[in-house]
Formats: structure tokens, sequence, C-alpha cells
């Protein structure tokens, strides 16, 4: 019996990768080589600092800490160039119905996602007002697969994990959820996501 549902934000509530893709691609192009659609899958889930390293692994080049901080800046800055012009016709099918049907239900709503820019975006979704708790990028120190994202939304709401059911759409992430002992819907497709309880292809299909 679910108690609380803690959601991913990237790729379950809304689709930012694109976003994502598009800062990173421009970045790469300022160091001369070409980021491609497919490298972007492999930052789905991942920290800022995280991708940048892989995006660096990509193009074979080397920077030092502080060169790497004013890069990640840098994307930053364009991404959220795009993501300031979101609004709530941006959220994946389903999303707004199936929250509104938790809250009447009583059932408590958690983010749990690796962004820092979390909680503007849930305002540029016009949906902040649905959770009960949001814990994000600037709140916990580990990154997904480490469970503390989760166990912190779940802690926020004053539940169990057994209570809780994790909605996913990265493998990091599903791992994430399993380790804190929680359910996990995972959203997207089944060879991506074999460790989740069930796998849909967005909550339209609840
Ligand atoms: P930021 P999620 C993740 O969101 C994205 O999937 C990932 O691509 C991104 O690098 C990460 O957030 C950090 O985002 O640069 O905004 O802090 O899926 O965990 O909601
Ligand atoms: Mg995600």
């Amino acid at each position: 019996h679910m108690k609380g549902a803690i959601f991913d934000l990237d790729g379950v509530i809304v689709n930012t990768a694109k976003y994502h893709y598009l800062a990173w691609r421009s970045l790469a192009a300022d160091l001369g080589f070409e980021f491609t659609e497919a490298h972007n899958e492999r930052l789905k889930g991942v920290s800022r600092m995280r991708s940048l390293d892989i995006l660096l692994e990509i193009g074979g080049l080397e920077f030092d800490e502080a060169e790497k901080a004013a890069m990640a800046e840098r994307k930053n800055r364009r991404y959220v160039d795009y993501i300031s012009r979101l609004d709530d016709s941006e959220l994946l099918p389903g999303v707004r119905e199936y929250l509104g049907r938790l809250k009447e239900r009583g059932i408590g709503i958690a983010l749990g996602s690796a962004s820092k820019n979390a909680v503007f975006i849930l305002d540029k979704l016009k949906i902040t007002g649905l959770f009960d708790a949001v814990v994000d990028g600037n709140t916990v120190s580990r990154a997904k697969p480490d469970p503390e994202v989760f166990q912190t939304a779940c802690r926020r709401l004053g539940l169990q994990p057994a209570d809780c059911v994790v909605f996913e759409d990265a493998e990091a992430g599903v791992a994430a959820a399993r380790a804190a002992g929680m359910r996990v819907v995972g959203i997207g497709k089944r060879e991506m996501l074999a460790e989740a309880d069930v796998v849909i292809t967005g909550l339209h299909e609840l």
C-alpha cells in the first residue's frame, strides 16, 4: 500500500533533457568537438559535475578543477536561459492528472531530483504547490545511485521506505530507489530499467 510517491524530475515530469543537451552541445562546440544526442543519453540522471566529466572524456580533454567549475557554470547559464522559457504546456502527459489524483487520496508527494534547478523548474511548470517535500541537488551531497535523495524525501514525508514508491526514468535512479528499499515504477524502456518493479512509458498510463 503506497503512502508516499517520490518523483524524479527530468524524464518523469518534464523533458528537460533536451535543454541540457542543447547547453552541453554548445559547450562542446566551444571546446571544438561534437556532442551527439546518443552521447547525451549518458548524462540522464547524472549530476552536473559528473556530466561534465563524461563530456570531457568524450572530447578527450582534461582540465583542472577551477576550469571545470567555470565550464559547468557556463553550461548552466545557457541551460537556465532555455528553462526560463518553460511553461505548463511542457508537463509530460498525465502528470497533472496523476498528481491531482494522489492528492485527493491523501498520498504524500515528494520530488527526488539531482537537479539544482528543480525549484525553478517546478515554479515554471506551476506545480510547486502539489509537492509536500522537494529534495534536489542542493539538498543532498551524494548523487544517485546513492539512496540519499530518496531516503531524505521519504523522511520529509514522515514515512518509512516500505510506504514509498519512486518514479524514475534513469538506471542510476532506479538503483538508488532499490538501495533505499523502495518500490520503483520505471518510466521508459524495459531493457534500460530491468531493476524496476514495473515499467511504463509515462504517468498517463496510470
Ligand atoms: P542541474 P533528474 C538530472 O535531473 C538530469 O537528468 C541530469 O541530466 C542533470 O545533469 C542533473 O539533473 C543535474 O541538473 O545541472 O540542473 O543541477 O532526472 O535527477 O531530475
Ligand atoms: Mg530523470
